[in-house]
């Protein structure tokens, strides 16, 4: 009875990963350049995986492996009514896609944008993301206020089917396979597809003209138009060294050089852990038997040359499409700093739309749908995540002494990306190991094969002694979120305008509550998911070792994640 109730629905993961082909399908259709960049990323992780294969003997990924880590992405979508946002809340659940996470992009500092966003994403396998603001129109005067919600009110992105197929979901508690694909086929159709067609030309260019080009987008056109799908890398430096490259903006011998620099400096940090993080089918036993081996420079230049070659190809030659270049420097951490996400992106491209509402129809130009590539490491702790802000608000400034004008879009940071030597990361500690110690980012854990044979003999819950004697294997945990800042970096180099400010008599602020309410349902905390993960996979080792007696009531009930206390590491 009950496998009959289940087999009756589509499973909501395969919705998502069709959901999300469709999209890079509709998206590579719509903007070449994506397509390309997805070729590039391939060509890129290959390489990488081949000087893993060379370091670590007995280590293979096959192109399944390769594809499936390269295929997992996120999109961005900008929505500008509270309705249509509920909407897209409930479209997105019927794909097992929740909300995570607030994020007020409207206190950001000079950098802040008039909206605020969530990320919806499933709590348990995060393959495909959306990174979904809402244009607050409060944050303006009132006379544009009431311009933007005027042409707001009029539009109508979900179709009545749409509609339906969302409420037959939650009635249901899912949908069968035609429905499934129909819903999916609203989504790569209408909702989230771009159509060039604009409306209210006055208000576009003023709003463009004031500085707010983000409503402009959100405001005056008629769908939620993806304005990226961000993929997956396991070497951003060299992707974006290939991208810069075939975009014309460098040379093969310039290529060859700054990508030749990264990869002798991922050789020196790729360790277990790390293909534990970048690898998620790996687990601890396979690892501990690949044996790692030194790799000389001239191995590594070989590498870089096979990857040059096969990226120099007519159809990867990119400078003959129409773009606006690459940006200036990556978002998140410097290389080598393994928390949390880097990002960088080709710039958005300028693309001709049309005012629909005119006649004839207006022709002009529009430039919001860009090409980002992302890689993630290691979920911080709220210490670690403290500390990230300070190490960047550490750098800006340091980049801001030397241009010495900080309004500029893209400040371009001083010396080479491969040094830490600008020594605005230093605080954080390069190995997995001590960033657990000092209680920088989270972990899972779970007893060793030496742990499970010494049953018994084990006479502690010391995490960092059960760790360094190698009793407890960790595997550190991905930051599967985003950061504003970044975010809020990614919008300024798209949008070629740093920062808006409130035009409100009273500038508003926004809290969570508010957007929960908006929203219509609870948003998600991922560092409690994080932090209840960390604590589970504890008290799990514990209890497998026979330690739990160990434990006092407060680190238990800690481990048991009603409080945010954590692990004993002393
Ligand atoms: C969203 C930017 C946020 C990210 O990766 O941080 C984002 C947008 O441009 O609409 O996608
Ligand atoms: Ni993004």
């Amino acid at each position: 009875m009950c496998n009959t109730m289940i087999n009756r629905f589509a499973n909501p993961l395969d919705m998502q990963d069709t959901l999300f082909e469709e999209l890079s399908r509709m998206f590579g259709e719509e903007v070449p350049l994506y397509d390309k960049s997805l070729a590039v990323n391939i060509r890129c992780n290959r390489a990488l995986a081949d000087m893993l294969e060379s370091v670590f003997e007995g280590f293979s990924v096959s192109d399944t492996e390769l594809g499936s880590t390269s295929r997992e992405r996120h999109g961005a979508i900008r929505i500008g009514r509270e309705d249509e946002f509920r909407l897209i809340t409930r479209y997105f659940a019927c794909f097992g896609m929740e909300p995570h996470n607030f994020y007020d992009m409207t206190c950001i500092g000079a950098k802040s944008q008039p909206v605020i966003a969530t990320a919806f994403r499933s709590a348990v396998d995060p393959r495909n993301r959306v990174f979904a603001s809402l244009l607050r129109t409060d944050y303006f005067d009132q006379k544009t206020a009431r311009r933007i919600d005027a042409l707001l009110s009029r539009r109508q992105v979900f179709s009545d089917r749409a509609r339906s197929l969302i409420e037959r979901c939650e009635a249901q508690g899912g949908l069968n396979e035609k429905d499934a694909k129909d819903l999916i086929k609203e989504g790569a159709q209408r909702i989230f597809k771009w159509t060039g067609e604009g409306n209210d030309r006055p208000l576009y260019d003023d709003l463009c003209e004031a500085g707010f080009k983000i409503a402009a987008d959100i405001a005056c056109f008629s769908s939620h138009h993806l304005n990226h799908l961000t993929p997956n890398t396991l070497c951003i430096d060299i992707y974006s060294d290939a991208m810069k490259w075939r975009l014309g903006m460098t040379d093969r011998a310039e290529f060859l050089d700054r990508a030749g620099q990264a990869l002798v400096f991922l050789e020196r940090i790729v360790d277990s852990d790390w293909l534990l993080l970048h690898f998620h089918q790996l687990t601890h036993a396979k690892v501990n038997e690949f044996v790692r081996r030194r790799l000389d420079a001239e191995h590594l230049q070989k590498i870089i040359s096979e990857l040059a070659d096969a990226l120099d190809i007519e159809s990867l030659d990119l400078s003959s499409l129409a773009h606006n270049g690459y940006k200036e420097t990556a978002e998140g951490p410097d290389a080598g700093v393994q928390i949390l996400l880097r990002q960088d992106a080709y710039r958005a491209l300028t693309e001709p739309i049309r005012f629909i509402d005119e006649t004839p129809h207006f022709e002009s130009a529009h430039t919001a749908r860009f090409g980002e590539i992302e890689q993630r490491h290691y979920a911080t702790t709220p210490k670690g995540r403290a500390l990230y802000d300070y190490c960047l608000s550490e750098r800006n400034s340091a980049s801001c002494a030397v241009s010495s004008d900080c309004s500029e879009v893209d400040v371009p940071s001083s010396g080479t990306a491969f040094k830490r030597a600008s020594n605005a990361f230093a605080p954080f500690p390069e190995t997995l190991l001590d960033l657990i110690e000092q209680g920088l980012v989270y972990a899972t854990f779970e007893p060793s094969d030496i742990a499970l044979e010494a049953e018994n003999r084990i006479m502690t819950t010391d995490v960092r002694a059960l760790m360094r004697s190698g009793l407890l294997w960790c595997r550190g945990l991905r930051y599967e979120d985003f950061l504003p800042i970044s975010a809020a970096g990614i919008f300024a180099s798209n949008l070629d305008q740093y920062g808006t400010n409130s035009t409100a008599c009273q500038p508003p602020t926004y809290s969570r509550e508010q957007f929960e309410a908006i929203v219509g349902r609870s948003v998600i905390d991922s560092d409690n998911t994080y932090r209840i993960m960390q604590s589970r996979s504890l008290l799990a080792s514990f209890r497998t070792l026979g330690v739990e007696h160990l434990l006092d009531d407060a680190q238990r009930l800690a481990l048991e994640g009603d409080t945010p206390a954590s692990a004993n590491w002393s």
